[in-house]
């Protein structure tokens, strides 16, 4: 009797544990299937190996560029060219317009931060970006000349990632660009916004023919480079996708991330708050202004804005702001008296690297009674 239960519980005790070997090998699956889904889309790849093959700037080769897919592109069509540039070498023919949809896209990008990266790798695998991080398609005239704008600091690590994946991105979009990383001094509290403002006066002040200015921060990296940045009929939302959020716009308002605008846009909106010291409540202020001047966000397709991000620790000196509550409430009153029209800071120091820009900037600290300890 006592060896009939022995041998019944045995029993029970082996189907519990080949079930739980079961889910064990299901869960695994799941998530190897996540992190590796773009490898298992043969066919995207063989169809985007042959489109590499017959273009002759596609770089498929590169690290990150070597997972394509398939599927429509935005449907949204980007504003029209404003001026193309006309500083182009000189050629036999006369060079075209760059396409709407540039040819060379890969698609899905598979993005990950475990190998390490150096400026020197970045720099060699980048041969044709010019000295201070600039860079315009040799083989058409591109629609529009876009400044990426990075607020910085203390963030050099991230720095070499976002440039080792968005030159090759960026390249291949056909956009003709700068890099600027808008670097704060001192160890005051960050404040993102500001930092933005000084980056569009700035980089108008190296080249007035920017007609649009994207707004990045330094540790998001886009995962498709379908996602086209450059500058759209309304103010663009590029993050809608992050995985820190399940890959899912984490409310209908959100605008952080990376954001786009064009000089007008920017310019109606009385460009970005001053005032919003610490983290939080800027990007939604942005949003705001954006929609109180009449303007509507336009976003990628959720499949392409998809983005990684770099995990870190929260930063010093950048502890939640704890007025932005209110202060989004009173955007209306505002955004008149505070913005571009009355920004204010003192130019540190600019240097050209050969990947970027780097424009550090003091730019004072919060009032007294917003100071914290
Ligand atoms: C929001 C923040 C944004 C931030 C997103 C995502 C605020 C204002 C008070 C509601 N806004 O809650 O700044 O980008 O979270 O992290 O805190």
């Amino acid at each position: 009797m006592t060896r009939l239960l022995l041998g019944v519980t045995l029993e029970r005790i082996c189907k519990a544990v080949l079930l739980l070997c079961l889910l064990h090998f299901v869960i695994i699956m799941i998530l190897y299937f996540d992190v590796y889904a773009q490898h298992l889309d043969f066919f995207s790849r063989f169809n985007a190996r042959n489109a590499s093959r017959s273009h002759p700037f596609s770089n498929s080769s590169r690290p990150n560029s070597t997972v394509p897919s398939y599927g429509p592109a935005s449907a949204e069509a980007p504003s029209p060219s404003t001026k193309p540039s006309t500083n182009q070498s000189t050629t036999e023919k006369p060079l075209q317009p760059c396409q709407e949809t540039p040819p060379g896209l890969v698609g899905r990008l598979l993005i990950e931060f475990s190998s390490p990266m150096s400026m020197e790798r970045v720099q060699r695998e980048n041969p044709d970006v010019r000295q201070g991080g600039k860079y315009s398609p040799p083989d058409c005239l591109p629609r529009q000349k876009v400044a990426i704008l990075i607020p910085f600091r203390h963030r050099e690590h991230h720095l070499k990632y976002w440039l080792h994946y968005l030159h090759p991105i960026l390249r291949r979009q056909k956009v003709a660009y700068g890099i600027y990383i808008i670097n704060q001094f001192g160890e005051d509290t960050f404040n993102r916004a500001k930092l933005l403002n000084v980056g569009f006066m700035e980089a108008l002040k190296d080249d007035e023919e920017y007609d649009c200015f994207i707004f990045s921060d330094v540790d998001l990296i886009p995962m498709d480079d379908r996602n086209l940045y450059r500058c759209y009929e309304q103010p663009r939302h590029f993050a809608v996708g992050m995985d820190k959020f399940g890959f899912r716009l984490p409310y209908a308002g959100y605008f952080g991330g990376v954001s786009g605008l064009s000089k007008s846009q920017f310019l109606k909106i009385n460009g970005f708050p001053n005032e919003y010291w610490g983290w939080g409540g800027e990007d939604d202020d942005i949003f705001n202004r954006i929609s109180l001047n009449g303007m509507k966000v336009s976003r990628p397709d959720i499949r392409i804005g998809r983005y990684r991000m770099i995990k870190h620790e929260r930063d010093k000196h950048n502890e939640p702001n704890p007025q932005r509550f209110t202060k989004i409430q009173n955007t209306k009153m505002t955004m008149k008296r505070d913005g571009i029209s009355s920004l204010q800071y003192r130019l540190v120091e600019i240097s050209r690297q050969p990947m970027y820009t780097n424009i550090t900037v003091e730019i004072g600290r919060p009032p007294p009674r917003l100071a914290r300890g």
